[in-house]
């Protein structure tokens, strides 16, 4: 009954719909790993890493929205701390989601370090730019977006492309445009989310909006992350499952 009541009056108030993004966004993400989780046991072993990896991104992002929620709910403000740390691990493992998918068609570990090196380029510098010196934010933007360029260069003309196109499984090559397609359009709600931060191109779409209950930030942010976890995820899924059976 206690912990009810510390829910119902302390914290999520109706006409929250930030929080309310929160809440779903903790929830969903739990229910995708657990969903990776057990379907794994339904694939060709060499398709395991895969959903496993899957499942470690949709989880690692299910603590950190755990305590985002809280973040948000009891101090109302964006929780940024902890957004850049889950990104900071789930990107990475993004890439490596990429690396796998593309390993039998000879992939090298030269094409992982080039999509890890742009997300700690894009990742570092969007903190930078949110956290460390906001009225800088426009400058930081751009920098994080060369880091983003590498990683879609690499993935849509440099030799991950290359790859994908040579590969003699019809599920990667189909199921990898979908991929990249993720990062290219999924990923762009993350920047224009950021544009909404004060003094950005886009601040005009915030202005007004009541902060403690209200940030567009967070709010695509929130989007952003459910899309390209879960979709991402799925994407992965479906190869390995299409996989699965035409190999029987
Ligand atoms: C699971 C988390 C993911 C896929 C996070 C992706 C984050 C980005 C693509 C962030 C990109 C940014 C820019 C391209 C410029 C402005 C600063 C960022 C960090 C929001």
């Amino acid at each position: 009954m206690e912990t009810l009541n510390i829910l119902l009056n302390g914290t999520l108030a109706a006409g929250d719909y930030i929080g309310f993004t929160f809440f779903t966004g903790y929830m969903s993400m739990l229910a995708a790993s657990i969903f990776f989780i057990v379907e794994r046991g339904t694939v060709d072993d060499k398709w395991k890493t895969s959903l496993l990896i899957s499942a470690l991104i949709t989880f690692i992002a299910a603590v950190h929205y755990y305590y985002m929620r809280g973040v948000w709910l009891e101090q109302g403000v964006s929780p940024t701390q902890f957004r850049y740390i889950d990104w900071t691990l789930t990107v990475p493992l993004m890439c490596i989601e990429y690396y796998l998918i593309l390993k039998p068609a000879g992939a090298k570990s030269g094409m992982l370090s080039r999509l890890i090196l742009g997300s700690i380029v894009m990742l570092v510098a969007g903190y930078i730019g949110e956290a460390v010196v906001p009225e800088q934010n426009i400058l930081w933007g751009l920098i994080s977006t060369l880091g983003w360029a590498l990683i879609i260069y690499e993935i849509y003309m440099g030799e991950a492309s290359k790859l994908a196109a040579s590969s003699t499984n019809d599920h990667v090559k189909s199921g990898y445009k979908v991929m990249r397609w993720f990062t290219l359009v999924g990923w762009a709600i993350y920047p224009i989310g950021y544009m909404m931060l004060p003094g950005n191109l886009l601040a005009g779409f915030a202005e007004g909006a009541d902060l403690a209950k209200s940030s567009p930030v967070d709010l695509a942010y929130n989007i952003a992350d459910a899309v390209n976890k879960i979709g991402f995820g799925l994407v992965v899924y479906s190869i390995a499952k299409g996989a699965t059976a035409s190999a029987k």
